[in-house]
Parts: structure tokens; C-alpha cells; sequence
């Protein structure tokens, strides 16, 4: 969600900041505004929209150093130009950019107001700026002990960057709860809540943790608590692909991430399969045989497709290592106060790594012994540093919202890790093959669906008029729908169902007419039967039918098949779940939809 952006440093800020903006854009926001120190006083802009719009804004005059950004996606008061930040105390000396949620910022208004201080926005931001500017004034010495006073009093989530007209060498920047991290330049700093803003800049970063503080300055940078107390840290290097954040000659940075899958599947698995034991060699999982071997149980969480990837990745485990396995949104988990076993092994899943329900269902875990590992993209991502091991997916930056190759980089994550599960288990040298040789078939497979994406798009231009359409599939085959009709509403905004087939007949079945089609993943394994009885049901109330199946179905059961490569029955979920993502895409833009950026949606969600 929202994003930040800083600098300090001999360069103007205004251009760094605003392609730094430009490059979280895909996150989501609703509004963007920057300001800069300039000859001892705040220079501020801000909009309402785009940062194409706040770039078009800025006078040629708009200069100086250091100076911070953000895109607000908003959470407390409507998206508009006053409520955008950065947010200012009354003397316009101090900005605040912010991500994240202030609990008790009502009660600390409530405290300013009767003090006599003045808001001018709706949004819970503004208090840090009066809280800091009235730390000045009841004796803070110094900026970073304004802001440390300032946040004392703050209860919620924050990751944010303090500017003041008089210390225009630096920037404070505050952790709690909502990513922020640091960019080494040479004789510059940079400020970001996502590696995305510091592309082309600088590979060194610093992440803070949680209670953590910094101040920026052109030589560098100093980390401190709450407190005061210092805690040091050096940078790491990211390993950014900057190629893969670039959208290329690609109309959407959705088509180009479904189109890369062969090659995200590729890294996924890359160095991972031993061909020698049929296993999978998994280094980052920080659990040895014997720990591994003592796992009882396997529990799943992720929020969206990465939850629906967890239920593929439950039944991988299940079917390849006979641990008993489930998926669960972290969102829900996290409040209903969840049984922790020792010997059960918890997964959590995040893209981003940030995303703030999964995280809060990691430390809630971790807090009650539970061992937890990560399923994560975002190399050096909160929930990464958070988990105690786990597996990277290597997909390079995802940029659309919606989740294409990450979902199916995931899925072959947990291929990985069942297969790993399996083979200290029961699993056969021989089904460990199987495995590994359906593992390496997939890219190839994936591109041989990705060459049928015109005949797919013509089945979306008719999906596209629909108002309602139902994606059902059973067993392995229902993970596949959910995210199926999770991709269609994203993108699309058309509305979409998913039901296990088996479930039709219990009540869905009524909404099945000739104007609303069905979109039935159709394997052929050994519930061929029962998905084709499925499908009579839906015809005979005179429903459209698309199957996903391996071979096309005849006329009375299906009125078109997108037919997908055979790889195992484990596997299959991974290839059946690419057409889905191409008919959303094509829904999506036949409607002519923001297909990168849907409404109402961010990339990584970090607030509650
Ligand atoms: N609560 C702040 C910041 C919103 C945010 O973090 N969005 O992701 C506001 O509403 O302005």
C-alpha cells in the first residue's frame, strides 16, 4: 500500500522523488505529494491523483534537498489534496509522511485540540506533525529526540519519515509495524518503503526493525530505538533484477508476469532438485532431518492467492509426505486465539513479504513457540527477516497486483517442500522421479498454454459480458477455482463464485442459467466421473460451460475447452491455473480496467 520515498544528498530531490513515487505506483494510492527543504523553510505540493499529475504540478522552481514522498492510500479521511501527505505541524516546519494506522489518534487530537492546536486534515498523519513540532516546544533538543518524544505517545502502526526546516542536513525515519528502509549512496541516503523506489539508485540497503529509528544524512546513517539507544547495522545487498521491473513493450505488467512464468517456475526450482537422492534440497529451511522428521502437522497461512496457494500446497503435502496439512487465511488466524503445537511446522506465504495480517500471525505464533518458516518473494521482506527459515521464490519483482507468477511459484514452492517432506518419509525413489520429472516439465508446458492465449482471449471477450460467472473444481481442482474467480473480480470486476462441484447442488446450483456461465477445471484423473456428472448437472439448467481439462470435452458437457498440457496430478494445478489468469486478463481489458492497478486494491497490504 502507500508508499514512501526520501533523499538527502548534493542532488535535487524533486526528480528522485518522484520516480521513486513513480516506481511504487504499482502498490496502489490514491493521492501523492512530496516536500523539500530549501533555504531554511518547506516547499510542499500535493495531489489528488496520479504522480504524473503531482510531476505536472511542480514549478520549475521546486527545488531542493533533502525532501520526502509518499502515495497515500487512505485509511483515515477521504482521498483528497489536504488529506494527502505530507502532513504539516502549524508553522509548516515539520512533514510527515506515513504509512500505516495511528490507534489513538483521535485521543491525541483530542489532547492538541484543547492545547489549541489546529487540524486542517481528516487524517490520524497530522498529529505526528503536531506532536513532534509541540516536543520542540515543551524543550526537545533536537529533531530525533522531537520525534522520539512525539512517537512515545503513539500507539499503532507506522513506518514514516520526519522533514524539518531547521535541520535541512537530515531526515528521521520511524519503524513500527509498516516497512521502511534505508538506500546507501555515495555522499547520499535515500529513504523507501519497498527496494521497488530505489531501482537504479543504490543495491545497499538497511531495513529497520520494528521500534527502530534512524536519521539520514548525506554521509550517512545512524540507527537508534525509542530510547536512545544505538543499534548498529550494516547494509545488505538486494538482488534486484532491475530487467524485471520494467514493463518492456508489454501493454500491462500483468501479461508480461503471466508471460514469464516459464522462466519464474525455472528459478523456483533452480538448485533445489537432487537428482541424485529424488529429493529437494531446500538450505533455507533451517530445520534439520530429525526436526523435520518430528513434524506432526503442517499448517498454512497466507492472505488472497497466497492462502489459495496454500491449499495447494496443503494437499501437495498430504499427497507427497502424508502429513496431515492445511491453509488458512492469516487474517482470520490470527485473531481467534489459535492452538500452537510444537511439532507442527507453520508456513507463512507473502509475496511481499509485508503483507501485515500474515506478519501479525507470524510473531502471534512465534510468540506462543511455534516454529514458523516463509514462503516469500521479496528478498529481505519483514516477514523473511521475521520467520525462522524458508524458501525464496525468486520470481523477480511482481508489479501488477494481481498475483500471476508469484501464485505459481509459490505452488511449486511447496512442491519443493512436500517433495522434501516426502522423501524422508514414505515417498518412493521412484515417485521422487515422478515428481522431479513433472517439476521440469512445467516450463515448457506453460509455454506451450501461453501460445494458446488468443483462442483463450476470445473465450474471455464473452466472459467479459457476463454479470456473474461461478468457477467450480473439486479437490485439487478447487484452490485452482478459488483463485480463478479471485483473479476474474480483481482484474475485471466482474463478479465470479467459486464452489467445490460437489457443493453446486447444496445451493449454488439455483444461480446456474443461461446467463451465467460456469468455468469448471476438469482434470482427467480419477474424478473425471464425477466432474463430468458436475458439468451435466450445470447444462441441464442450461448453463454455458468452460472447461480447463486435458482434452476437449464434448459439446453437451462443455460449450469450450481450454486445453491444458498433462503433467502429474499434483502438478496439474499449476498449469490449470495459467488459462484462468489469461481470461481474467482479457476480461479486464476488453472492460477496458486499470488491469495493473485495480480499484480499491494495493499490492502489498500493510495496513489492517
Ligand atoms: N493512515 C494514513 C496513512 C494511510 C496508509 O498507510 N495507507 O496505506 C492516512 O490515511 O493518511
Amino acid at each position: 500500500m502507500c508508499g514512501i520515498v526520501g533523499y538527502v544528498g548534493p542532488q535535487d530531490a524533486a526528480p528522485i522523488l518522484l520516480e521513486g513515487l513513480g516506481r511504487l505506483e504499482y502498490r496502489g494510492y490514491d493521492s501523492a505529494g512530496v516536500a523539500l527543504s530549501s533555504k531554511g523553510a518547506l516547499k510542499v505540493r500535493k495531489v489528488s491523483g496520479r504522480v504524473a499529475d503531482l510531476a505536472a504540478e511542480l514549478p520549475a522552481r521546486f527545488k531542493g534537498s533533502p525532501g520526502i514522498g509518499h502515495t497515500r492510500w487512505a485509511t483515515h479521511g477521504e482521498p483528497n489534496e489536504v488529506n494527502a501527505h505530507p502532513q504539516l505541524d502549524a508553522a509548516g516546519r515539520i512533514a510527515v509522511v506515513h504509512n500505516g494506522i495511528i490507534e489513538n489518534a483521535d485521543e491525541l487530537r483530542a489532547k492538541l485540540t484543547a492545547d489549541g492546536v489546529e487540524f486542517v486534515s481528516q487524517t490520524d498523519t497530522e498529529v505526528v506533525a503536531h506532536l513532534v513540532a509541540a516536543a520542540f516546544a515543551a524543550g526537545a533538543g533536537d529533531l530525533e529526540q522531537a520525534v522520539r518524544q512525539a512517537l512515545r505517545q503513539v500507539v499503532g502502526a507506522y513506518g514514516l519519515a520526519v522533514l524539518d526546516a531547521e535541520y535541512p542536513d537530515r531526515i528521521v525515519i520511524a519503524r513500527n509495524g509498516s516497512p521502511v528502509l534505508l538506500g546507501v549512496g555515495e555522499k547520499e541516503m535515500f529513504v523507501a518503503s519497498d527496494v521497488a523506489a530505489l531501482i537504479g539508485y543504490t543495491r545497499q540497503v538497511v531495513y529497520l526493525d520494528d521500534g527502530e529509528l534512524a536519521t539520514i544524512t548525506a554521509g550517512g546513517y545512524r540507527t537508534y530505538t525509542l530510547d536512545d539507544r544505538s543499534t548498529a547495522k550494516s547494509p545488505s545487498t538486494i538482488d534486484w533484477d532491475v530487467v524485471g521491473a520494467e514493463i518492456g513493450d508489454h501493454a500491462h505488467y500483468l501479461i508480461k508476469e503471466i508471460q514469464e512464468q516459464p522462466r519464474t517456475i525455472e528459478r523456483a526450482l533452480k538448485g533445489r532438485i537432487d537428482e541424485r537422492f529424488e529429493t529437494a534440497h531446500l538450505g533455507g529451511l533451517n530445520l534439520s532431518v530429525r526436526e523435520a522428521r518430528e513434524v506432526k502437522r503442517v499448517k498454512i497461512l497466507g492472505c488472497g492467492s497466497a492462502c489459495y496457494a496454500g491449499e495447494l500446497g496443503a494437499q501437495l503435502i498430504e499427497d507427497l509426505a502424508r502429513v496431515p496439512a492445511s491453509a488458512e487465511a492469516a487474517s482470520e488466524f490470527r485473531y481467534r486465539n489459535p492452538v500452537v503445537e510444537p511439532d507442527t511446522l507453520y508456513v507463512a506465504v507473502s509475496q511481499s513479504g509485508e503483507t501485515i495480517d500474515t506478519l501479525a500471525a507470524v510473531q502471534e505464533l512465534q510468540r506462543k513457540g511455534g516454529r514458523v518458516i516463509g514462503i516469500v518473494n521479496v528478498v529481505g521482506s519483514t516477514i523473511a527477516r521475521q520467520v525462522d527459515g524458508g524458501i525464496y521464490l525468486h520470481a523477480g519483482p511482481e508489479m501488477s497486483v494481481a498475483a500471476t507468477k508469484s501464485f505459481t511459484s509459490t505452488v511449486a514452492a511447496f512442491a519443493l517442500l512436500a517433495l522434501h517432506l516426502g522423501r524422508m518419509r514414505d515417498l518412493s525413489p521412484e515417485q521422487g522421479r515422478r515428481i522431479i520429472a513433472g517439476l521440469t516439465a512445467l516450463p515448457g508446458q506453460i509455454t506451450e498454454i501461453i501460445e494458446r492465449s488468443e483462442m483463450i482471449a476470445g473465450v474471455a471477450a464473452e466472459i467479459a459480458q457476463s454479470r456473474s460467472v461461478m468457477f467450480v473444481g473439486r479437490r485439487r481442482g478447487w484452490p485452482v477455482a478459488r483463485e480463478g474467480a479471485q483473479k476474474l473480480k480483481e482484474i475485471s470486476y466482474v463478479h465470479a463464485e467459486a464452489y467445490p462441484s460437489a457443493e453446486l447442488k447444496h445451493g449454488p446450483l439455483a444461480l446456474i442459467s443461461p446467463e451465467m456461465p460456469t468455468v469448471a477445471i476438469v482434470p482427467d484423473d480419477d474424478l473425471l466421473d464425477k466432474n463430468t456428472s458436475t458439468l451435466s448437472e450445470i447444462k441441464a439448467r442450461k448453463g454455458p460451460v468452460i472447461a480447463v481439462a486435458h482434452r476437449e470435452l464434448p459439446a453437451e458437457l462443455a460449450d469450450r475447452t481450454l486445453v491444458i498440457p498433462k503433467n502429474e496430478p499434483e502438478l496439474d494445478p499449476i498449469l490449470m491455473s495459467i488459462p484462468l489468469q489469461i481470461l481474467a486478463y482479457h476480461a479486464a481489458v476488453v472492460l477496458e480496467r486499470d488491469v495493473d492497478k485495480p480499484r480499491n486494491l494495493a499490492k502489498s497490504v500493510t495496513v489492517e
